[in-house]
């Protein structure tokens, strides 16, 4: 079912346009909202989802002035250039499950990014790079009720045709796009399909119990196992070799007294391979 990506569409990425040849079954057939600008699609996924939106509902922007990463960081989204959209989603799961749905979301971007001709890499847990340059990211974000998830917001954010002046110098050397990966231009609307389309394939696989499936799938973009990483937790900070993905997507690292730490979430740095020896003293 591989489609090859080239740019031979409209540029907007109006609800008309994204509709037109849109394969899923479910995924953005309630609704698309689509916007010229907004603070960020999250934001408006979460008002729109509150208000009652279904499963499925679909928000993009050509730009966001407020673009956030995790943790408060930002996410740099000038107009035009790049995909920023959201997705509403009802899961019926605890909280504990959303780390999965991050994974999940991986595997559907890195294999729509596949078909306009490069293979990316997916670094724990929602990182897409293409030669170790960030090309997309992942937010999740949920509303619970109790302890169960009462919505989530997946947030994807894809540098396609983003040139390095629209970046700030801050991030110029850590971050790339499609076109600049490729040397040619990508059509955001037919890469926008291709996604939803994959998202709503695996996402239709976590949901009938085979996470393990996407964990291998994940695991053939991997760039994180087998490296020696530093990760940022809350209390504190493990360093270590990246060891294994357990199979709730949780990440195994293990530090150089061989204590090993089950990470569910945190911010992880690939460190170069010299200070592994700093592992092994
Ligand atoms: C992420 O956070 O990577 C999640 C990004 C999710 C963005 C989407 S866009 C649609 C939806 N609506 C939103 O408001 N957000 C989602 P994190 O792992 O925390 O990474 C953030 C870091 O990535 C920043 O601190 C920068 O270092 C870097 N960064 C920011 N903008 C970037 C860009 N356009 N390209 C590459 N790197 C970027």
């Amino acid at each position: 079912m591989s489609r090859s990506i080239d740019q031979t569409s409209p540029i907007t990425l109006s609800s008309d346009a994204i509709k037109q040849g849109l394969r899923t079954r479910w995924l953005g057939q309630p609704a698309i909202f689509s916007f010229d600008v907004v603070e960020s699609t999250n934001t408006e996924a979460n008002r729109l989802a509150q208000e009652g939106a279904p499963e499925g509902t679909l928000i993009v922007a050509e730009a966001q002035t407020k673009g956030r990463g995790r943790l408060g960081r930002t996410w740099v989204s000038p107009p035009g250039s790049g995909l920023y959209l959201s997705i509403i989603l009802r899961p019926a799961h605890p909280a504990d499950w959303l780390p999965r749905l991050t994974l999940t979301a991986g595997v559907a971007v890195a294999s729509a990014i596949r078909q306009t001709g490069t293979t990316p890499q997916l670094k724990w847990p929602n990182d897409i790079l293409i030669a170790d340059r960030k090309v997309g990211g992942i937010l999740t974000e949920a509303v619970f009720d109790r302890r169960r998830i009462d919505f989530a917001l997946l947030g994807i954010g894809i540098n396609v045709n983003t040139e390095q002046e629209e970046l700030p110098v801050s991030i110029r050397n850590l971050a790339t796009s499609l076109r600049l990966g490729l040397g040619k231009t990508v059509s955001r609307l037919h890469l926008l399909q291709a996604l939803l389309y994959q998202f709503e394939q695996w996402y239709e696989s976590l949901n009938t119990g085979n996470f393990a499936a996407i964990l291998e799938t994940w695991s053939e973009f991997d760039t994180t196992l087998g490296r020696v990483v530093e990760v940022f937790l809350p209390e504190k900070k493990v360093v270590g070799v990246a060891e294994a993905l357990q199979s709730d997507g949780t990440l195994l690292v293990r530090d150089k007294r061989d204590h090993l730490h089950r990470i569910v979430a945190g911010d992880v740095v690939h460190c170069r391979l010299d200070l592994s020896s700093d592992l092994k003293a």
